[in-house]
């Protein structure tokens, strides 16, 4: 309903010049290069605090918003001794996840990114719990979205607890942006999945595997071909975080379907837009 802040989430970071935010040239380069820039702080820790009470809130499946979910999975993984949260669409239910869509620690890293007006496309929550926490199995993201066209999209993951080796952190494939198009292997089952579609110098690239370590309120954005994905949890530390997923103004639908549940139908070819995918930034 609002395309713009509505609560109080941002305070500190809507105070700052849009300069503090953006990223150096060497940034840029290294994100085209590998496919990833990490380690950006987007939140305060109390604003961490913040995201966490909605987010218990809204693992609840009677919380009162939960039928705005485009997707709800309390637990996606396919062995039933470890879960992993997964839900897309915490946006339209709490004003923390909505208003994070504008933060300009996000938007104009984005912006410069995508070089161009950055648009949403949707959100996700990724939780994994304490000791039995689940995988999220090597993908490229835009397998998922090819009912958008062209590719021009960007996702940013942010930590809500601080991720370890230990406790399943993101990993990448550095420079496997350049690969093309991976059929989709499955994302919370079997973590060797993928190597099944790859080349045999695809699967070599394994070994160069990036741990993406974070404090609490980081941030890492990645390419949406980049291959990534992260390990089961064992510690005694949750892994909880929240995903933005944008694109580039000007992305169309490429279905006659549905792009997200319950979002009204944008024609194949007509630019997406309106109520349900909010401009989230003007210019890069
Ligand atoms: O949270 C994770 O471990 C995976 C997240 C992911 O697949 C993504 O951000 O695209």
């Amino acid at each position: 309903m609002h395309h713009h802040p509505i609560g109080t989430l941002l305070g500190p970071q809507l105070s700052r010049s849009p300069d503090f935010f953006r990223l150096s040239a060497d940034q840029v380069n290294f994100f085209h290069e590998r496919g990833y820039v990490s380690g950006l702080r987007v939140l305060l820790d109390e604003q961490v605090e913040t995201l966490r009470m909605e987010l218990a809130d809204l693992a609840d499946p009677k919380h009162p918003g939960h039928a705005l979910f485009y997707e709800y999975h309390s637990n996606e993984s396919t062995t039933p001794d470890h879960i992993l949260f997964h839900a897309l669409g915490a946006w339209r239910i709490t004003p923390g996840f909505h208003d994070l869509l504008w933060n300009p620690a996000f938007t104009i890293p984005a912006a410069q990114l995508l070089d161009g007006p950055v648009r949403f496309w949707h959100d996700q929550l990724f939780c994994k719990p304490a000791h039995h926490g689940g995988v999220v199995a090597w993908h490229q993201d835009y397998s998922y979205w090819t009912r958008t066209q062209p590719l021009a999209h960007l996702t940013c993951w942010i930590g809500l607890d601080d991720s370890t080796r230990e406790n399943g952190c993101l990993q990448y494939i550095p420079g496997s942006h350049r690969w093309p198009e991976l059929p989709i292997t499955g994302l919370a089952g079997d973590m060797e999945a993928i190597h099944g579609v790859l080349s045999a110098e695809q699967r070599e690239q394994f070994d160069a595997a990036v741990t993406v370590e974070l404090k609490k309120g980081e941030a890492s954005f990645h390419h949406p071909r980049l291959v990534h994905g992260s390990f089961a949890n064992h510690s005694d530390q949750a892994r909880r975080a929240t995903v933005i997923n944008a694109m580039r103004d000007g992305v169309c639908s490429a279905t006659n379907e549905s792009l997200l549940h319950g979002v009204p139908v944008i024609s194949a070819g007509e630019k997406i837009g309106g109520q349900f995918f909010p401009l989230l930034q003007r210019s890069a």
